[in-house]
C-alpha cells in the first residue's frame, strides 16, 4: 500500500523520540500506532473519509499530531481550530468548512459540546478512544487530494478557508528542509498556535519530516522556555518578531547571573528564524548584540507556505527577506501591471510553485480573483535591492498584523457595530513596538451614549479572540471621509 510520505518517513525514524515534554517522551512509532487506531475510529462507517472535513480542538502535543495524522490516513481534511476562538468564531469555522466531525480533548470538550449539538456534528473525545490490538485497514490517499483548511482573515469581512493538498504541504515542507538544512538531530520548541501555518508547517511538520524532536508548550511560556534554552535543549528556534521583542525584555530584566546561561543557550543554536511579520532591523541588531545570533528572516503566507528567505549560509541582511526558496518562483508586478525588471522598483509579490494552494473553500470567485496568469497575488509590496527582497507593506489598509496574527479590520468593525453605543467605526492598525501593529478603533457614538475602552474590551470578550480586541479607542464626532464619502483609513490612523 502506498502511504503518505510523512507517514513513510516516520517509519524510517520509528524508534527515535518525536516529542518530549519533561520526563514524558513519545517515539515516532507511538505516533504511527496511535494515529492508525484513531483513523480506524473515524472510519466507523466508511472505508475512506473521502475529503470529509474533520475539525479538532487540541493543544500542541501527542494528541494533536496523532489526530492530524489520523484524519489524513483516513482520507479526511484537517480543520485545526483556534484554542483562543470564541463560540461565534468556532461556529463560523465549523459551518463554513462544513465539518462533519469535531475531535477534542476531554479538557476542551466544553468549548464545543453545545455547538456540536446545535450544528448536528459528531463529537469525538480523543481521551475516550482505546487503542485496539489489530492493525486497521486504511485507504490509499493520493497526494493531489485536499488535506487541510486553514482560516485566514483578510480583505473580506469573514475569514476564508485556504485549502491545501497533500502535494502542496509536501512541497512547502521539502523546500524548508532543503533551505534550512533540517536534520534528525534537531530539537525545537513549539509554542506557536497550531491553527496557522507557521506552527503547523515550519515548526511541527518540518521537525516530524526530519525525524527531529519537538518540545511542545501550551503557549508562549517565556520563563519555562528560557529555562530549557539555558539547558541547551534546542538546536533550532522559530518565532514571530513580537516573541523576540518579549525575549529581549525578559533577558534584560534578569539578574546578570541568571542571564548568562540563557544567552549562551541561544548563542549555541544552529538556526534562529523570524517571520510572519516584519522584523524591525533594530530588533534584529539588538538580538545579535545580545546573543551573537544572526536571525534568519523569511516571508510567507498561509496560501503559499514560505516564499522568500535570507540564506542559511551567507549574509542575512536585516530589514530584508532574502531570495526565493527552493521550488518557489517570485515576480513583482508594478502598479501599472508590468513585471518589474529593475532593482529598486516596487511591485506586488506574486508567487508560483507546487506549494501554492489551489482554492479558497467554497469561494470560486475570490479564488479566481487572487490569481493572475497562474501567479498568486499576495497583496504585499516589495522591492529587489542588491539581490535581496525588501517588503514595503500591504496593498490593503484593512489587514492588520498584530503579534504575527493577520486580522481583518472589516471583521472587527462588523462585530463592533453590534455594540449598542456605536453608530459607526473605523478599525486601523497603529504602529506598536511590541505587537508590530496594534488594533485601534475610532468610533462615532449614538446620541447620549458613552463608551470607555475598558467597557468595550470587556463587551468584546465573548465575541472576538482576545488578540483581535482593540487596544486603543478614540471617540469622534465624524469619521474622516474622502469626497466620495468613503472613510479614509490613513486619516483615521492619524487620530491615534
Ligand atoms: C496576545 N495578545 C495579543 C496578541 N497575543 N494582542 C495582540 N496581538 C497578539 N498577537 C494579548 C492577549 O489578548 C492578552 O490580552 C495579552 O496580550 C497577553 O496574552 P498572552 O496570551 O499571555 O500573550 P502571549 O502568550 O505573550 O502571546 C504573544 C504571542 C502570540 C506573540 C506569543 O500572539 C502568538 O503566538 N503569536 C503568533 C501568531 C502566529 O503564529 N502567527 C502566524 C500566522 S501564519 P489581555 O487583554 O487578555 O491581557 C503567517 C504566515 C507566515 O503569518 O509567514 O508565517
Ligand atoms: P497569514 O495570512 O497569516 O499567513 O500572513 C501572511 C502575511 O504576513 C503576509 O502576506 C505578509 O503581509 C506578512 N508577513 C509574513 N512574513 C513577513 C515578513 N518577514 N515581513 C513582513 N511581512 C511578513
Amino acid at each position: 500500500m502506498e502511504e503518505l510520505t510523512l507517514i513513510a518517513r516516520a517509519r524510517s525514524h520509528a524508534d527515535a523520540i518525536a516529542l518530549r515534554s519533561g520526563p514524558d517522551k513519545r517515539s515516532y512509532n507511538e505516533l504511527l500506532e496511535r494515529s492508525a487506531f484513531l483513523a480506524a475510529a473515524l472510519l466507523v462507517d466508511a472505508d475512506d473519509l473521502s475529503e470529509a472535513r474533520v475539525a479538532f480542538l487540541l493543544p500542541a502535543g501527542f494528541d494533536y499530531i496523532t489526530v492530524q495524522w489520523a484524519i489524513w490516513r483516513a482520507g479526511g481534511v484537517v480543520v485545526p481550530l483556534s484554542l483562543s476562538a470564541t463560540e461565534p468564531e468556532l461556529e463560523y469555522t465549523l459551518s463554513d468548512s462544513q465539518s462533519h466531525w469535531v475531535v477534542a480533548s476531554r479538557a476542551l470538550a466544553d468549548k464545543v459540546e453545545t455547538l456540536c449539538q446545535r450544528l448536528d456534528l459528531r463529537l469525538l473525545i480523543v481521551d475516550d478512544i482505546q487503542s485496539a490490538r489489530q492493525q486497521p485497514r486504511l485507504p490509499t490517499v493520493a497526494t493531489r487530494r485536499r488535506a487541510m483548511i486553514l482560516y485566514t482573515s483578510g480583505t473580506t469581512s469573514k475569514p476564508k478557508g485556504v485549502v491545501t493538498t497533500h502535494a502542496n504541504i509536501q512541497s512547502q515542507i521539502e523546500s524548508l528542509i532543503e533551505a534550512w538544512d533540517w536534520q534528525a538531530t534537531d530539537r525545537i520548541p513549539l509554542f506557536l498556535p497550531l491553527h496557522h501555518i507557521h506552527g503547523i508547517i515550519n515548526v511541527m511538520s518540518c521537525a516530524l519530516w526530519s525525524g527531529a524532536v519537538i518540545e511542545p508548550f501550551p503557549h508562549f511560556h517565556v520563563d519555562a522556555i528560557l529555562d530549557r534554552v539555558a539547558e541547551r535543549a534546542y538546536t533550532v528556534f522559530m518565532a514571530v518578531p513580537t516573541i523576540y521583542v518579549k525575549l529581549i525584555q525578559a533577558l534584560e530584566s534578569l539578574p546578570e547571573a541568571d542571564r548568562a546561561g540563557k544567552i549562551a543557550g541561544f548563542t549555541g543554536m544552529r538556526l534562529m528564524v523570524s517571520g510572519s511579520a516584519a522584523l524591525p532591523a533594530s530588533v534584529h541588531k539588538q538580538w545579535t548584540a545580545l546573543t551573537g545570533q544572526r536571525l534568519l528572516e523569511r516571508y510567507g503566507m498561509t496560501e503559499i507556505g514560505m516564499a522568500l528567505s535570507n540564506p542559511y549560509n551567507g549574509e542575512r541582511r536585516p530589514g530584508t527577506v532574502g531570495q526565493p526558496l527552493p521550488g518557489v518562483e517570485i515576480r513583482l508586478k508594478s502598479e501599472h501591471g508590468e513585471v518589474v525588471t529593475s532593482d529598486g522598483e516596487p511591485g506586488e509579490i506574486q508567487v508560483r510553485g507546487a506549494g501554492v494552494f489551489g482554492e479558497y473553500w467554497n469561494r470560486p470567485e475570490v479564488t479566481a480573483d487572487s490569481f493572475e496568469e497562474g501567479w498568486f497575488r499576495t497583496g504585499d509590496m516589495a522591492v529587489l535591492e542588491d539581490g535581496y527582497f525588501r517588503i514595503m507593506g500591504r496593498q490593503s489598509v484593512d489587514i492588520i498584523k498584530s503579534g504575527g496574527y493577520k486580522l481583518s479590520a472589516l471583521e472587527i468593525e462588523a462585530t463592533l457595530l453590534e455594540h449598542p453605543a456605536i453608530r459607526e467605526c473605523a478599525v486601523v492598525g497603529v504602529p506598536d513596538d511590541t505587537w508590530g501593529e496594534a488594533v485601534a478603533v475610532a468610533a462615532v457614538l449614538r446620541d447620549d451614549a458613552e463608551l470607555s475602552l475598558e467597557s468595550l474590551r470587556s463587551w468584546c470578550r465573548d465575541r472576538l479572540s482576545t488578540y483581535k480586541i482593540p487596544k486603543q479607542l478614540v471617540v469622534v464626532v465624524d469619521l474622516p471621509r474622502n469626497a466620495m464619502g468613503k472613510v479614509t483609513k490613513p486619516a483615521a490612523r492619524e487620530l491615534f
